[in-house]
């Protein structure tokens, strides 16, 4: 006698053999599908102290950046693009969590100990909050951090991997794979990474230290700029400098033939440096650095440099790169964008998810990135602790909303509205006129700042019992 299953198990037999099948069909297909158009490599070059005019593409009148200048012939050059900090490690802090720097406590840049607690700040960022790196990791990328780190220091800071990386080597950073600071190593290091990661979805996060104290300036870049005058001439070279980081990392991409399947974004986490006197010829006795007489970056005309919340401290270029996807050859004038974008759209373009109970601050602007000019639904807020030193450092708050954008300084009873749409550089007060609008933006910082925490979280703080929460309370 024929032996035949029984139906029902012939049935269900078939049905694990088909689901096996499309099982297996699914996951050689999967990478293929998700793989090279949908699941990009990101790159983001995060400069240091650059000024919206630092580019010869947007008009500097001494310095050359023709790498960043092809960059932004070939993608989108964003011009209403905010840092959400006026200082390093609140506008890096910003990138990394995708939210306001405030809501970790960190308002200015990480000092020591006594520093960070006299400001309320902890020591180090938290590496257990939301991460951009870890996301990306959880999102299938492989991750690595070159160049600057400055997100904490002190006895018990986390190393650069708990925060999400499969590779780091920094400068300002937890010193265990630790970089020069000068002559573009953090670009040698990105560059090795990414041979290494050629052929699977990577994110890198390239910190370039120029054009931040001190100055290092090449022989190379000194003698072809020898008729500038003695600043320009040692500015003009380490911008150069940094130009050349940029042209490697897009070279790179061409000669592996991974240009079109990487996103390239460059941007710098705060206007230029104050212009300082002879005096700071050097940066500091015993460095063989030059120093802040040399930082004649420009703003474009914006008012404010470093530290100061007029456009001059904040906006800074962002271009963004990604030949088949971002058209090439445009200025985008009218989508406001700043840095909390980028990690949802970040995550978005490497079809990756944001963590439950995550809120970011800013918003997925992708369709920005590809061409169509976004209309923003969020607010962004900032907040300058770190006082008035220059006449242009006053407003310790601000909020742009639609088109206008507050600044003010409760203290001082100094408040300013600016129509953005009207008036790109900031050069009108119309606050007496608007007095709903002020009042309207007003109320909006007073419940975004209630929503902020009032001290330091003691797990990212070296010694947890001086973390006085009363005393911090404002
Ligand atoms: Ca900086």
């Amino acid at each position: 006698m024929k032996h035949s299953a029984h139906p029902q198990i012939k049935e269900t037999f078939m049905l694990a053999i088909k689901r096996t099948v499309v099982a297996l069909l699914l996951a050689i297909l999967s990478p293929l599908c998700v793989g090279a158009a949908d699941r990009p490599n990101i790159i983001f070059i995060f400069a240091d102290d650059w000024g919206y005019g630092d580019l010869s593409s947007h008009g500097s009148t001494f310095c050359q950046t023709p790498h960043l200048d092809q960059m932004a012939k070939e993608g989108i050059d964003f011009a209403n693009f905010t840092v959400n900090s006026p200082v390093c490690s609140p506008s890096r802090v910003a990138v990394m969590t995708g939210q306001f720097p405030a809501r970790q406590s960190i308002h200015q840049h990480f000092a020591g100990v006594t520093s960070n607690r006299k400001r309320g700040m902890p020591d180090w960022l938290d590496p257990l909050g939301p991460s951009l790196p870890r996301m990306m990791q959880d999102a299938g990328y492989k991750t690595g951090h070159f160049g600057k780190w400055h997100l904490g220091g002190g006895a018990g800071m986390p190393t650069e991997d708990q925060y999400g990386y499969d590779a780091y080597a920094t400068f300002n950073g937890s010193k265990t794979n630790d970089i020069k600071k000068d002559g573009l190593a953090s670009v040698d290091h990105a560059v090795a990474f990414i041979k290494q990661n050629k052929d699977q979805p990577f994110f890198v996060n390239l910190w370039l230290h120029e054009v931040h104290l001190a100055h290092y300036p090449l022989e190379k870049y000194l003698k072809q700029f020898h008729d500038l005058d003695e600043q320009q001439r040692v500015y003009a070279s380490v911008i150069a400098e940094g130009d050349e980081g940029v042209g490697r990392v897009l070279a790179l991409l061409k000669e592996l033939a991974i240009d079109e399947k990487t996103l390239v974004v460059f941007s710098t986490d705060n206007g230029p440096e104050v212009t300082r006197g002879e005096e700071a010829k050097i940066h500091h006795k015993g460095d063989p650095g030059l120093g802040g007489y040399y930082s004649v970056g420009e703003t474009g005309g914006l008012k404010g440099r470093k530290r100061s919340l007029f456009a001059g401290g904040i906006r800074v270029p962002l271009i963004v790169r990604w030949p088949g996807v971002v058209p090439a050859g445009q200025t985008d004038k009218t989508s406001v964008l700043t840095a909390v974008d980028l990690l949802p759209t970040f995550l978005e373009i490497a079809d990756g998810e944001l963590p439950d109970g995550f809120v970011p601050d800013g918003e997925n602007v992708f369709s920005a990135f590809q061409g169509e000019p976004l209309q923003r639904s969020k607010p962004i807020f900032w907040e300058w602790k770190g006082g008035a030193t220059q006449d242009e450092n006053w407003p310790s708050l601000g909020v742009r909303d639609g088109r206008w954008k507050l600044i003010l300084n409760k203290e001082l009873g100094k408040r300013e509205l600016y129509d953005m749409e009207k008036d790109w550089a900031e050069k009108v007060d119309v606050s007496q006129q608007n007095p709903e609008i002020v009042q309207k933006l007003v109320q909006q910082l007073d419940v975004w700042k209630k929503s902020l925490p009032q001290a330091p979280d003691p797990r990212c703080c070296v010694n947890p019992k001086q973390t006085d929460l009363k005393k911090f309370k404002k």
